[in-house]
């Protein structure tokens, strides 16, 4: 499999947690995102949503959007369960996951922030305030979900699911961007105890080869 991606994309990062977690080899693909090689004319045609992750299946079948990405891999792969088979938790696990995903992710993604800074000339100070204003509001929900739902060392008892493969990267990309986390310590008590777990330190964006510190 070929896994076109970026090393800070948290979008690809969450699919890297997932195929670790499943112990699945892939071939790197960098998209320089910096660069805006998502927007060139090859890779639209590639992947016409322009953006970062895609999964190529071994027969050459592309698949695009991490959480389908992630869901098909655990529908069709070995390894650790990331969906649970009982319908609540599984739902449970989805409510969460899609807080990161649907909520707070696409409002504070690159495209969005750029149109922000460049056609609506938004100040960088603006701009931070944006950001940080989603990532509290999403971070307060899965703050309040943990506290009802979350037991044990990962966001949902004591192996990793798909929750844990969108808290991770949103953490740390909120980190990046210099946010305030410690009003969420359950959310930041997931976040450290998976950093240390081999799969997920062998999917951070440190350890990837088109890392730039
Ligand atoms: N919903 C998509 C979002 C993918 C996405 O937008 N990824 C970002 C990186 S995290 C990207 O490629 N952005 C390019 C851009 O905004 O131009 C997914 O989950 O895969």
């Amino acid at each position: 499999m070929q896994l076109y991606n970026f090393f800070n994309s948290s979008t690809s990062y969450r699919v890297r947690i997932a195929m670790a977690l499943k112990g699945l080899d892939y071939e790197y693909k960098a998209v320089n995102l910096r660069a805006g090689e998502q927007r060139s004319a090859e890779y639209t045609a590639f992947n016409p949503g322009k953006n970062v992750p895609v999964l190529v299946l071994d027969d050459g079948t592309s698949l695009s959007q991490s959480m389908a990405i992630i869901q098909y891999l655990d529908d069709t792969q070995g390894g650790p369960r990331l969906l649970p088979a009982e319908p609540l938790l599984r739902a449970r696990v989805l409510e969460l996951s899609n807080i990161i995903a649907c909520d707070m992710h696409p409002i504070n993604n690159l495209r969005v922030l750029g149109y922000l800074q460049k056609e609506l000339q938004v100040s960088e100070v603006q701009k931070s305030a944006w950001y940080r204003h989603w990532i509290d509001e999403g971070f307060s929900a899965v703050e309040a979900l943990l506290e009802r739902y979350g037991e044990g060392s990962y966001c949902f008892g004591d192996a990793p699911t798909l929750a844990d493969c969108c808290l991770v990267p949103q953490v740390a990309n909120a980190l990046r961007f210099g946010c305030d986390l410690g009003k969420y310590p359950r959310v930041m008590a997931v976040y450290e105890h998976c950093r240390q777990q081999p799969a997920f330190k062998r999917a951070a964006p440190s350890r990837q080869p088109d890392y730039i510190a």
